[in-house]
């Protein structure tokens, strides 16, 4: 992997190195056609850790395609930014940057939840998975989950879970996510 392709910054939300020891060639279920890798996810793209000024880059007008964000300010990103950072090892926010408009294109989020039971093991959520229109196409979804799903493994998370539209089933099953028999209900209450 080309180590100058993933750009190191100090307000990254975790550190970018991680994404470099990342093979993608370890999924066996799911190959990329053409071929593309984390540190070259093609013409003028990369793929990297949220960073503290990624506000001003589109982060919120590329999370409303996957619902609804609100009007959140610059300020309430900061807070929020720096909550997540605080909380070592748990929020892998990871994005896709268009540098050609230094905009960011597509994002997913791997958040770990420290557990007591499996010997007190780390299990991994999959959330906030969304690719701008524009970039639909390029294999980026594809990419970004399969980047947090080694992401998961490498970590030692001992399961890797996701709620998600009925429409994005056949997606996530390609991955190998599957309804559990007996344990496949995600239930809800909304405030
Ligand atoms: C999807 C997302 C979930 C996100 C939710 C937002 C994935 C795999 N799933 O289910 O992470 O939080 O949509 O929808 O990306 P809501 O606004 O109805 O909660």
């Amino acid at each position: 992997m080309d180590s100058k392709e993933i750009v190191h910054d100090g307000d990254d939300l975790y550190k970018a190195d991680i994404l470099r020891k990342i093979d993608l060639s370890k999924l066996s279920k799911v190959s990329f056609d053409p071929p593309i890798e984390p540190c070259k996810p093609g013409d003028s793209l990369i793929l990297r850790p949220l960073n503290r000024r990624d506000f001003s880059k589109g982060f919120p007008q590329i999370l409303s395609q996957l619902t609804a964000v609100g009007d959140v300010s610059q300020e309430q990103f900061i807070e929020a930014f720096d909550r997540m950072s605080k909380c070592i090892d748990t929020y892998f926010v990871t994005v896709i940057e268009d540098t050609s408009c230094g905009k960011i294109v597509g994002s997913a989020t791997l958040l770990l939840e420290q557990k007591f039971i499996h010997n007190c093991a780390m299990r991994g959520r999959v959330e906030d998975v969304v690719v701008s229109d524009e970039y639909r196409g390029r294999q980026l979804g594809k990419l970004l989950l399969a980047a947090l799903t080694l992401l998961a493994k490498q970590v030692g998370c001992y399961k890797l879970s996701l709620d998600c539209k009925d429409n994005m089933i056949p997606f996530y099953e390609t991955f190998g996510f599957v309804k559990e028999d007996g344990n496949g209900n995600f239930m809800t209450i909304r405030f």
